[in-house]
């Protein structure tokens, strides 16, 4: 195999965010920009000599572009193995299994998860680690600093590969193996739910389903899995074709984007279930009959009934959530004798808790759950939890859910997504909020009372490593709280977002509109953060 130095410059904006490095097409398009990013990765990595480096992609735009390129770095710098999904693909959570269960020295994903994609929208890459998680934050630090000074990459000089058709072929000494996305995926997923009971469950009509993949990579997984193993009637799935520019759309899986779906499961045709994924198929949004799960309740409702599940029939050993999702889990825990860990937004915080045993299920209001069986959050196991705990308790989703907030009492919560606005508006509107933090305890608001307010830092209870600014946080006296945080995927202006979470004990007032019920708690945080004033907007771009 020839292998070629090339000299290049750096540039200085590849620091990773909250997942990989997210930028527009037209930037990765840029001379060198792919090429030096990845040889930083491999730069920042010891012994990948003849190790195993799984790829793959969510199939948008420029991903087989990028694959080829990726190829030819990777086979330079001495991979002995490169395993590969079939045209392309691989979801997120695939990823994560395939390289746990071949042992590889890490994997490269595609994607700009959510984000929408075609030549002028984004592109995004991310490196997972050998346990199959998102690389910690020392790792994407390192990296950061690499890319800074990077002078050269190697390029192997080989023919551009066939990425359709399934075997192996051997280059010198480097072997690189088209697989199947679907097939490893799928048995995991049958090692961990009851497929026969969801097959009983389908197949007499019991359970009727839609499942919306927003035209992005979990369609051939839901239409595997869901249609051809478990035995959904032919449409079931919809949107299933993955499309370099996801059909025009967010293929983010909230009822302000997967719209299709949202009509459908409030009329009077709905099914019993009802779900969607986003761009890479780690995201998962959990709907029925005329309702809509909020993440943060699903993590909950997951924790409470895990029993029910085969794959956690012995227990759970404790849960997690980032900070800003809601204090729904925390109460499972609290009733089960469980431990329960706030971490910071991102999956690569719950990687240490999962490896070292500490936690079995975690999630993120950002419609992300999973568990230990991969070290990513995983859209379709997500939807087969539901489907196997609707077909256990043979209850409607609504039932399931009302039945839990009787139970627990219901944490009534929202997010609001102030989109693009001017990065110094936002840097200054954080700044404003971190200038009032000392003063703020005890200060009133109306019916609120203010308990604590501060900037939440976090200390790895495994690894001891701090992680500092994840967000502002103000706490209540009931229990009610605000949270401000800057968006760390975008890729135009900056994002803040604002999450807000009422308490409410009391069943007679569980049915009420979240918007109602969290109006005086967004007009304190308006007076708070001062978004609408200064940015000149009138209300959020997103609710969910
Ligand atoms: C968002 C979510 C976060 C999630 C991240 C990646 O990050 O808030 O919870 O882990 O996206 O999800 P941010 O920094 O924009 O708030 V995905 O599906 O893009 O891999
Ligand atoms: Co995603």
């Amino acid at each position: 195999m020839q292998i070629e130095t090339i000299d290049t410059s750096p540039y200085d904006d590849q620091k990773p965010g909250t997942s990989g490095l997210r930028k527009k097409v037209t930037t990765f398009q840029q001379r060198n920009y792919l090429e030096n990013f990845v040889q930083s990765i491999f730069n920042s990595l010891n012994g990948i000599e003849g190790t195993t480096l799984v790829l793959g992609g969510d199939g948008r735009y420029f991903n087989r572009q990028a694959i080829q390129t990726i190829i030819k770095i990777a086979a330079a710098n001495g991979f002995g193995e490169l395993i590969i999904g079939q045209g392309g693909l691989l979801s997120t959570p695939a990823v994560s299994h395939i390289i746990r269960k071949y042992q590889a020295f890490g994997g490269i994903v595609l994607s700009a998860s959510h984000n929408p994609g075609g030549p002028t929208e984004d592109f995004g890459i991310k490196y997972n680690v050998s346990n199959g998680g998102p690389a910690p934050e020392k790792f994407t630090d390192a990296l950061f600093e690499n890319s800074k000074t990077i002078g050269e990459y190697r390029l192997a000089r080989i023919d551009d590969i066939d990425l359709d058709h399934i075997g192996r072929q051997q280059i010198d000494g480097l072997s690189i193996d088209i697989i199947d996305p679907v097939a490893d995926y799928a048995e995991l997923m049958a090692q961990i739910f009851d497929f026969d009971l969801l097959k009983q469950s389908i197949g007499s009509g019991y359970l009727n389903l839609c499942f919306d993949a927003m035209h992005a990579i979990t369609g051939p997984y839901a239409k595997r899995i869901l249609e051809e193993i478990l035995g959904a009637p032919a449409g079931s799935v919809i949107n299933a074709t993955p499309l370099e520019d996801f059909g025009g759309g967010h293929p983010d899986p909230n009822m302000a984007h997967a719209k299709e779906l949202t009509q459908l499961m409030f009329s009077p045709q709905a099914p019993t279930f009802g779900a969607a994924s986003d761009g890479d198929g780690d995201r998962n949004m959990i709907m029925g009959a005329n309702i809509f799960v909020t993440p943060s309740d699903s993590l909950a409702i997951m924790a409470a009934n895990a029993g029910l599940i085969p794959a956690y029939r012995k227990g759970i050993s404790g849960v997690a959530r980032s900070m800003p999702t809601s204090q729904a889990v925390d109460r499972v825990a609290k009733a089960e004798g469980l431990p329960c860990f706030e971490t910071p937004t991102g999956w690569k915080y719950f990687g240490n808790l999962l490896d070292d045993g500490q936690i079995t299920l975690c999630g993120e209001e950002s419609f992300g759950t999973g568990s230990d069986h991969v070290r990513e959050k995983d859209g379709l196991w997500a939807v087969l939890f539901w489907l196997n705990l609707i077909a256990r308790r043979r209850q409607s989703v609504a039932d399931i859910v009302h039945e839990h907030w009787q139970h627990y009492g219901r944490d009534i919560y929202c997010r609001h997504d102030y989109e693009a606005v001017d990065a110094a508006v936002a840097n200054g509107i954080m700044e404003h909020l971190r200038g009032q933090l000392n003063g703020l305890a005890n200060q009133t608001f109306g019916d609120y009372t203010v308990k604590f307010a501060d900037e939440f830092s976090y200390t790895d209870p495994v690894d001891h490593s701090v992680s500092h600014n994840q967000g502002i946080r103000v706490g209540f006296t009931d229990g009610s709280r605000i949270v401000f945080r800057l968006s760390g995927t975008g890729t135009v202006g900056a994002t803040l977002r604002i999450y807000l979470e009422k308490y409410e004990p009391d069943a007679d007032k569980h049915a009420q509109d979240a918007q109602q019920a969290l109006s005086a708690l967004i007009e304190i945080a308006e007076q708070l953060c001062e978004v609408k004033k200064r940015s000149g907007k009138s209300g959020p771009d997103v609710m969910t």
